[in-house]
């Protein structure tokens, strides 16, 4: 058990008429993020993915146990290894697995079982959540609100690589076991998500859809 140690606090503030501009500004450039679905190769640094994940790492999780690990994937090999595994995947989605009602609600979205941006993209970023962790002795540690955890980490790393000019796609391919193997993680991480990052193509087209107005996602008491 850690001892219970305090430090100050440093708060860094903005300045009261500074605070709404800021909010709004902050607004339009998240506004500004579009899930892409059509990458070009162009590549992309590490350092810029070093220090996205870093912005991840900084997000607040369960006892802060951290219960998340990032592997960016930029080798060509790799990549096709983790093509093949979700194609495999998305063909037996798209052919039944998902049913008609899950079919129906994926429509406007234009998505199919062919990922071809899995190899085109310079990035992968597999996110896996250890489920469980292990002290120094290897004993098993319990982790708690991992999916939480590891959702909010994800939604600061998507927030940081558009903010410095990265295009993003969510990608879910079910179910995910095949990227233990191909990423060399234990048993006890499960992924939850595969990242996939770069620029989009010229030309791209993006679905026709839009956010719900802050009426229907929030209520005030
Ligand atoms: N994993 C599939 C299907 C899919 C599911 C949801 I929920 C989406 O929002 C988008 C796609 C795919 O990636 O095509």
């Amino acid at each position: 058990m850690s001892p219970y140690v305090t430090m100050p606090l440093v708060f860094e503030g903005v300045p009261e008429a500074e605070m709404q501009p800021r909010a709004e500004a902050f607004l339009a450039r998240m506004r500004k993020r579009r899930t892409v679905r059509d990458y070009s190769d162009k590549p992309v640094p590490r350092e810029l993915i070093e220090t996205s994940v870093r912005v991840a790492g900084t997000a607040p999780s369960g006892a802060n146990q951290q219960p998340w690990t990032f592997v960016c994937i930029s080798d060509p090999e790799r990549k096709k290894l983790i093509r093949a595994g979700a194609e495999e995947e998305e063909r037996a989605f798209y052919a039944g697995r998902a049913g008609e009602e899950w079919l129906d609600a994926l429509a406007h979205l234009g998505t199919d079982e062919n990922k071809p941006f899995l190899e085109t993209a310079p990035w992968l970023i597999a996110i896996f959540a250890q489920r469980w962790g292990y002290d120094a002795q290897g004993n098993k540690v319990k982790h708690y609100y991992v999916p939480e955890s590891v959702g909010i980490a994800t939604g600061f790393l998507i927030a940081a690589l558009h903010d410095a000019g990265l295009a993003t796609l969510t990608h879910t391919p079910a179910p995910m076991n095949f990227l233990n193997q191909i990423c060399g993680r234990p048993d006890n991480e499960k992924a939850l998500i595969l990242l996939v990052v770069g620029y989009p193509k010229e030309d791209c087209l993006v679905p026709a859809i839009g956010k719900k107005p802050l009426e229907e996602i929030a209520s005030f008491l």
